[in-house]
């Protein structure tokens, strides 16, 4: 019986997830959360550490701990030596900083001791930034013109600057500290460093996350050289060359052969982005549907069969880890952690945070909040949260307010992908909620559909392993038994909402323009 192994990397945990495809089945799904498990070995809040001003990064030997974490607890659920391939998904831009050791210590594993212990001595840097960076606003200026002005990066890589895109990262890096910098022998991002550890050597970023440097050229999939040149010296013998998604880096190390009993000859494909993966994880392998993903941060992205660009900056274009498309996307900052905010400011638990929502009024009398809890990507405004004919002792307008603020915002930021969104898929842990859901599909005006698992990006992770272990099999055979939505599951619009909706996008629109100046 064929099984494959998804691994997600993510902000605030690492999940994985075990498909076999004999009977179509998902066998297993954990989750280890870094903040239960490690909060007293690493000073993280919600798998983070913010450093201010912006700042916000991670430690990648947090993450190996949550790895062997993940491969004790899934040992005792199923028989690993009969996992075939393991693909994997990461927080997508996050950069890792490895030194001339890291190569060796990756080779040389032992069963005997756990990755962190083994591998602490590797990093020419000991945290990673993470995509909640943003720092770096002027390296994204000075990248820009490096290449000759916005348009002509957005040319080169189909992404304008951003500031939580590794590129910028990098150079801030060499800048603040060029020792550390001449140090550093491999940059990796958190995809190819989870891979890498788990084939025992480098393994490259793919395409689909590569995407996400501004250092990648789009239609070639390999590293473009300007974007390379204005970000940092030397760059270009720090990184190696972009991976195909779908061609597996190697065996399996023998550190989990010998320690979780993986099989000698279990492939690992490169990983790729958590949004990348999740495309697959919702079966969008062919252009039409648009997927919401709730999590840490909120995402709205569709499957393109050429690549669209946004020229103002709103959204990311990236490849697809199908090898040969490409995908559209806007990330929010203030996702989970903007409706964490409000609960806990207004002392909810989800069961009451649901409860409010469900009996206030759509459109919520005209109250508008716009949640910028944290500094904001779309659009690209510092934190600081602003109410319009919202008090904000109103507990009921402030649920409200900050879910129809998400599912506007996402309405009005879409428009550049030229795409008319007659159905959204959701995956995430927020999309579990029905009511968080039911706001969405009626701002849209489109159904919502869901699906067994919500966490789309490891099972798209664990379908890329299928696909490349067994590359005969087209893409649509591959998804269509995992992808369909649960039945009877789907959200339908509420016409009568429409007008409160028209009204509220109009004004939301406004009070942001006016707001972002
Ligand atoms: C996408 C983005 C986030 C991260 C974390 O561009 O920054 O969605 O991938 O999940």
């Amino acid at each position: 019986m064929p099984l494959y192994l998804g691994i997600d990397s993510s902000t605030q945990s690492i999940s994985g997830l075990v498909i076999e495809t004999d009977e179509n089945a998902i066998l297993a799904q954990e989750s280890i959360n870094f903040d239960e498990h490690f909060a007293r070995r690493y000073d993280i809040e919600n798998g983070v550490v913010d450093l201010g001003s912006g700042v916000v990064h991670s430690y990648p030997l947090l993450w190996l701990d949550g790895l062997d974490h993940l491969f004790s607890t899934l040992r005792d659920r199923i028989d690993l030596s009969q996992i075939s391939a393991i693909a994997g998904s990461g927080q997508q831009h996050g950069t890792v900083y490895l030194n001339d050791r890291a190569s060796s210590c990756l080779q040389s594993l032992s069963g005997n001791r756990d990755l962190s212990s083994q591998l602490s001595g590797i990093f020419s840097r000991q945290t990673a930034p993470i995509w909640m960076d943003s720092s770096t606003g002027r390296q994204c200026l000075e990248i820009e013109e490096g290449v000759g002005g916005r348009n002509a990066l957005l040319d080169l890589t189909g992404n304008t600057a951003f500031e939580r895109f590794s590129g910028p990262q990098i150079r801030k890096f060499y800048q603040e500290e060029p020792e550390a910098y001449a140090d550093t022998s491999y940059i990796g991002l958190v995809s190819s460093f989870i891979a890498s550890v788990l084939a025992g050597r480098l393994v490259a970023v793919d395409a689909g996350d590569g995407s996400g440097t501004n250092l990648m050229d789009i239609r070639t999939r390999r590293w473009c050289k300007p974007a390379m040149e204005a970000t940092a010296p030397d760059l270009a013998e720090r990184m190696l060359p972009v991976a195909a998604s779908g061609t597996p880096a190697g065996p399996v190390s023998p550190y989990f052969t010998q320690r979780y009993g993986l099989a000698p000859d279990c492939q690992v494909l490169p990983f790729s982005g958590d949004n990348p993966c999740s495309l697959i994880g919702l079966g969008l392998v062919e252009p039409g549907h648009v997927a919401l993903s709730l999590g840490t941060s909120d995402t709205l992205f569709a499957y393109m069969a050429e690549p669209r660009v946004s020229t103002e900056g709103e959204g990311a274009v990236f490849a697809s880890p199908d090898d040969s498309h490409y995908m559209a996307l806007i990330c929010y900052m203030n996702g989970s952690l903007a409706r964490e905010a409000i609960r806990d400011q207004y002392g909810l638990n989800w069961d009451s945070f649901t409860d409010t929502l469900r009996t206030s009024a759509p459109g919520n009398d005209g109250g508008i909040l716009l949640p910028y809890f944290g500094p904001e990507i779309v659009p690209n405004v510092d934190a600081g949260v602003l109410r319009k004919d919202l008090d904000e002792n109103d507990v009921a307008g402030n649920v409200r307010g900050v879910i129809e603020a998400q599912a506007v915002s996402s309405y009005i930021h879409s428009r550049w992908m030229g795409i008319d969104i007659t159905s959204l898929y959701g995956t995430g842990g927020a999309s579990a909620n029905e009511e968080i859901l039911k706001v969405f599909a009626d701002v849209h005006g489109c159904p919502v559909h869901r699906f067994e698992t919500t966490n789309a990006a490891a099972l798209g992770a664990a379908l890329r392993a299928h696909q490349g272990h067994q590359p005969d099999i087209p893409w649509p055979s591959i998804v269509e038994p995992f992808c369909q939505p649960v039945t009877g599951s789907t959200i339908r619009p509420d016409p009568s909402t429409r007008g409160a909706y028209d009204a509220l996008v109009a004004a939301y629109s406004d009070l942001e323009r006016s707001h972002v100046g």
